[in-house]
């Protein structure tokens, strides 16, 4: 399983080398038309949230703004109206509001690209933070599996350096990694503990989570999704929503 999993991750990088010049082009903004969602009340959040942050929960209907996410070689990266996704856990389905985020693309030897989005701002401190909640549609066996990435800011600059020649790996900052199978029907909610991630770099960085902007750094910078198949060409189908950082017990 080892070998299978670094195979799929190698692959994965390996499409992230294709991918990475359009990586910060930004999302399409698509038409997503929805005037009748039995959840239209929810307001669009994104930023602190009480105890939480949300990064998005995609209530504006739109990739570009308030939060700009970039996609790279997904062939449908947008968002869409939650009219016909229902399903699933109750809370969740309850709470997913008019719209969330359609990832939907066939995998090129796994891998399907992706998005991904600038987090860091001054003065604003994730140190407190110690997990990430999102809520994902799935469509049954084989929806696909998303990496999710998470990227701090070693060499105090606020950027993620990243070498052209290795994949578009960082070069000064860590990355940590971890994998979420989809295999369920309807919405569910998944919460990882940052203790969870992975170092996808281990001798790059100092290899600690230093998600707090001290020092110059500005902590936890981006996350990145990518996204892979069931098999080396399935289709990547499901969606995301209510992407927040929490304090866990
Ligand atoms: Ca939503
Ligand atoms: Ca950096
Ligand atoms: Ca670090």
């Amino acid at each position: 399983m080892k070998k299978i999993g670094l195979t799929l991750f190698l692959l994965a990088s390996l499409g992230l080398l294709v991918s990475s010049a359009m990586a910060m082009g930004g999302a399409p903004d698509t038409n997503t038309t929805n005037n009748s969602s039995p959840t239209s009340d929810k307001t669009a959040t994104v930023g602190q949230a009480g105890d939480k942050y949300v990064i998005d929960d995609f209530e504006s209907g739109s990739l570009r703004a308030p939060r700009e996410w970039w996609t790279f070689d997904i062939q449908t990266a947008k968002a869409v109206s939650n009219d016909t996704y229902t399903g699933g856990e109750r809370e969740v389905a309850g709470q997913a509001g008019k719209y969330s985020l359609l990832l939907k693309g066939n995998a090129k030897n796994w891998y399907s690209g992706g998005c991904g989005t600038y987090l860091a701002k001054e003065n604003l401190d994730f140190a407190k933070y110690n997990a990430l909640s999102v809520d994902i549609y799935g469509n049954g066996p084989g929806s696909g599996t998303i990496k999710i990435e998470l990227l701090d800011d070693d060499n105090n600059n606020w950027q993620v350096e990243q070498d052209p020649a290795k994949s578009y790996a960082p070069i000064y900052d860590d990355k940590y990694v971890t994998d979420i199978r989809v295999d369920w029907q309807g919405w569910k909610r998944v919460v990882i503990a940052f203790d969870d991630f992975v170092d996808d770099n281990p001798g790059v960085g100092d290899d600690v989570f230093n998600f707090k902007q001290a020092s110059g750094s500005g902590g936890l910078l981006q996350l990145q999704v990518i996204c892979l198949g069931s098999k080396g060409d399935a289709l990547v189908n499901l969606n995301l929503d209510n992407i927040v950082l929490i304090v866990e017990d």
